[in-house]
């Protein structure tokens, strides 16, 4: 069998690491770049790789082998043809809670199965893969990575209890092309200091970038929601909780380059009509920004459907997204269709609120369900595909005298890994909302940016 050091050398004149500057997922500059993928352009490399991959499991039992998408497909195919141990497939297609299925293949409960992976940088993809083949009743012991980028990857998915073994630690790379002049001492050194010094990412569970947020998105409303964000990059939504039409009117066209959203009460403006919506989304339209109703429905499905429909408001013909409670069940929530984004309030941002972890769990498992549930209103963190809406946010108040509590835009980035801050009376109370916008807008993409 060909030794790891002649492989290795094999595979860098394939392209595989790249020595340079690179801005990573994560937006840590990095001294290069891993690839594995072109590997499997080499059939040569891809089975010599899966030789390799197949000796460090010689003492380990496995009935299956499944490869974490998509880097990995081919060479856990290459392996399981070289070994005779059957494949299975894991879909890349996001988690969507319902009845899809999440792997393909032939296979019981209760069989070993051992996981491949390409690169391991924070384990957070290979985390997500396990969860998915354990809850099909397979039992994943062991893994095999071709590279450890050491960066703490291996380390939590040890101290999860599963036995990583990798074929080369960055290090080995490094070291290996050294001795063969492919690396000078300069960059030798630059990249040792970058592994010393950086980079274990956030391990314990990292927040999603908005891009990988898009890719478990399936309603049209989340989607364009995340994509406005991206292109205008802003996360702000802002509520405009005024009681006349025209001031709401002035304050959208004032800061509608800032924001992802307007959310509205329309029950507090007194002059509401039909013209003023019209208005409002054409200035929604040339500025680029959705609606957003927060209504709140709190009623047993029937009424709600009769609320979200008719009145004056007739909330279903104009508004993208609009709050719902869940205390009626997921019922009362598929009454709004599917053309409108629905927004679960999960957890309060008040003094005493009533909506404890209990209360909060059972409405994310709700949300969860129900198609057209696009994301919570919450103070807390949520699984990766729902979004988090988060109000309560002012740059300066930590309160008011009616129970609302304020955070910073940063504090809910960091700790609840939000994706989009909702300001009412720190934009509209501003003595100047544009530039108060502005501001909002920054500090949320800062705070945004710094913890991804
Ligand atoms: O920044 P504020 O306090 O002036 O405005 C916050 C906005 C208000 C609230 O009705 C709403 O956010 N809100 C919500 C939402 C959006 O559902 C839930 C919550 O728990 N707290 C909260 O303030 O329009």
């Amino acid at each position: 069998m060909i030794n790891k050091e002649k492989f290795l050398l094999k595979s860098y004149e394939l392209g595989i690491i790249k020595f340079g500057e690179f801005t990573l997922k994560s937006g840590i500059l990095s001294p290069f770049y891993v690839d594995l993928r072109p590997l499997a352009s080499s059939p040569e490399l891809l089975s010599e790789l899966s030789q390799l991959l197949l000796a460090m499991l010689k003492d380990c039992r496995h009935e299956l082998i499944c490869g974490v998408p998509y880097a990995a497909l081919p060479m856990a195919t290459a392996m399981s043809l070289a070994s005779k141990v059957p494949l299975i497939i894991k879909r890349k297609e996001s988690k969507n809670y319902g009845t899809k299925k999440m792997l393909e293949g032939i296979f019981k409960e209760g069989q070993r199965c051992v996981l491949v992976e390409d690169v391991i940088t924070s384990g957070k993809s290979l985390l997500e893969t396990i969860e998915e083949v354990e809850k099909e009743g397979l039992k994943v012991k062991d893994i095999v990575v071709v590279l450890d980028r050491q960066q703490g990857g291996k380390e939590l998915l040890e101290s999860k209890g599963y036995h990583v073994h990798t074929l080369f630690s960055i290090e080995n790379v490094i070291d290996i092309l050294y001795n063969h002049d492919f690396l000078n001492q300069s960059q030798v050194v630059k990249i040792k200091d970058f592994l010393k010094e950086k980079p274990t990412v956030q391990l314990s569970a990292p927040r999603l970038t908005y891009e990988e947020k898009l890719k478990l998105q399936n309603h049209s409303v989340s989607k364009k929601l995340i994509e406005i964000a991206l292109s205008k990059k802003t996360n702000l939504i802002a509520s405009l909780d005024t009681h006349k039409s025209a001031e709401i009117l002035k304050l959208a066209h004032q800061i509608g380059d800032s924001i992802v959203a307007v959310k509205l009460h329309s029950d507090i403006i007194s002059d509401f009509t039909e013209n003023f919506i019209h208005e409002l989304k054409e200035i929604a339209a040339a500025k680029n920004f959705l609606l957003f109703e927060d209504r709140k429905f709190g009623d047993i499905g029937n009424t709600q459907h009769m609320q979200f429909t008719g009145g004056i408001y007739k909330i279903s013909e104009w508004a993208d997204l609009i709050t719902s409670h869940v205390i009626a069940g997921e019922e009362s929530l598929q009454v709004f269709g599917e053309k409108t984004g629905v927004v679960t309030i999960a957890e309060m941002s008040s003094k005493g609120t009533l909506t404890d972890e209990n209360y909060k769990s059972k409405a994310i498992e709700i949300s969860s369900k129900v198609s057209n549930v696009i994301g919570c209103v919450a103070q807390s963190k949520l699984p990766s595909a729902l979004l988090l809406f988060t109000p309560g946010v002012n740059l300066t108040e930590s309160g008011d005298s009616k129970g609302q509590q304020f955070n910073t835009p940063e504090k809910v980035f960091s700790d609840y890994h939000t994706d989009f801050i909702i300001v009412g009376r720190g934009i509209y109370g501003a003595k100047n909302p544009e530039e108060a916008a502005k501001k909002y807008k920054e500090e949320g993409w800062k705070a945004y940016l710094k913890n991804c």
